[in-house]
């Protein structure tokens, strides 16, 4: 299709393994010498960034408050989510209203593996190959009407299954939302899994948003509420703390966080490279994504 975008991140063309070890022994050799901040600059940075997070961090350290709001929280708890039946609702502004199985929504749509940066605002980061198809495609699908605007997604509930809701760590459904260019852009997955296997139910299985320029909040879990709308649709976040957490939830190094800086993040993993680094505008992905937001102001609409 001709609007899918291009991933700068494959597997293909990551460091390549003998590059990146031998920077390893390199960096290696330096820290020895008391040398490594000599190769500890943009270079390391960058290679520590493009290299993914294993499938074990990525599945250990997690944030979904249905399961508690330690990052140990979701491995430890996730496996009482029921995920079989699954069905999302979609309704609202839609040609084709419904309550529709995964199947219905995405068999015949092309699935693709990305590598996505992602970025969370309490500024650590990881790099994940997510596996999942593009939102547009399930949109186009159901048929968008031109009134809509904006996109709403909600969590499921299962109380029995999920001791932060019996708890009301926050208000619960989890809700989110994009408005409706965010959406239909090719870099939005919705996301089925990771690395080679379905999407672990910490990680928001069976299907969840992964929107990788914003912090991730706004990556809604486990979704089985689809809703286009007229009007700006409550994100979980920004209804519990607004001054610290706005709709747009846009990566940027330039606009901190009340409480903390978003200039700099700290990559999750125990590798050479885990160390701080520059957070990228719009989480690298400034080239593909600016023009979305030409002409606001993104220090009042942060
Ligand atoms: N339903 C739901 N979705 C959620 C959350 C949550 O608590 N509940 N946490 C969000 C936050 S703050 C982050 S950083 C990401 C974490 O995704 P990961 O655990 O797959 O890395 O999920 C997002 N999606
Ligand atoms: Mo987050």
């Amino acid at each position: 299709m001709a609007h899918r975008w291009t991933n700068d991140l494959t597997r293909a063309n990551v460091t390549p393994k003998p590059l990146y070890l031998n920077r390893r022994q390199i960096m290696r050799g330096a820290a020895g010498l008391g040398l490594a901040s000599a190769f500890g600059g943009p270079v390391a940075a960058q290679a520590g960034a493009l290299e993914p997070n294993t499938f074990e961090e990525i599945t250990t350290y997690n944030n979904f408050y249905e399961f508690g709001t330690g990052k140990e929280d979701p491995a430890r708890n996730a496996g009482a989510l029921e995920i079989e039946p699954w069905s999302i609702k979609v309704d609202g502004l839609v040609d084709s209203p419904g309550e529709y199985s995964l199947a219905e929504l995405l068999d015949g749509l092309t699935e693709e593996e990305r590598i996505y940066r992602f970025r969370c605002v309490e500024a650590w980061s990881m790099v994940i190959p997510w596996r999942g198809y593009e939102l547009a495609d399930i949109l186009t699908r159901v048929g968008v009407k031109p009134e809509a605007r904006y996109v709403a997604f909600e969590t499921v509930v299962q109380e029995e299954n999920m001791p932060g809701v019996r708890r009301r760590v926050i208000p619960f459904p989890y809700v989110e939302g994009l408005r409706i260019d965010e959406a239909m852009h090719p870099l939005t997955l919705m996301a089925t899994g990771i690395y080679d296997e379905p999407m672990p139910k910490q990680n928001g299985a069976p299907i969840r948003l992964v929107v990788p320029w914003k912090y991730g909040f706004k990556s809604i879990k486990s979704i089985v509420r689809i809703s286009l709308v007229e009007d700006e649709p409550p994100a979980s976040w920004n209804v519990i703390n607004p001054r610290e957490y706005g709709f747009y939830s846009n990566v940027n190094p330039t606009v901190d966080h009340p409480r903390w800086s978003q200039a700099t993040e700290r990559r999750i993993g125990g590798g050479l490279f885990a160390s701080r680094q520059e957070t990228l505008m719009f989480n690298g992905y400034e080239s593909e994504v600016a023009s979305l937001y030409e002409d606001m102001d993104l220090s009042e609409y942060f």
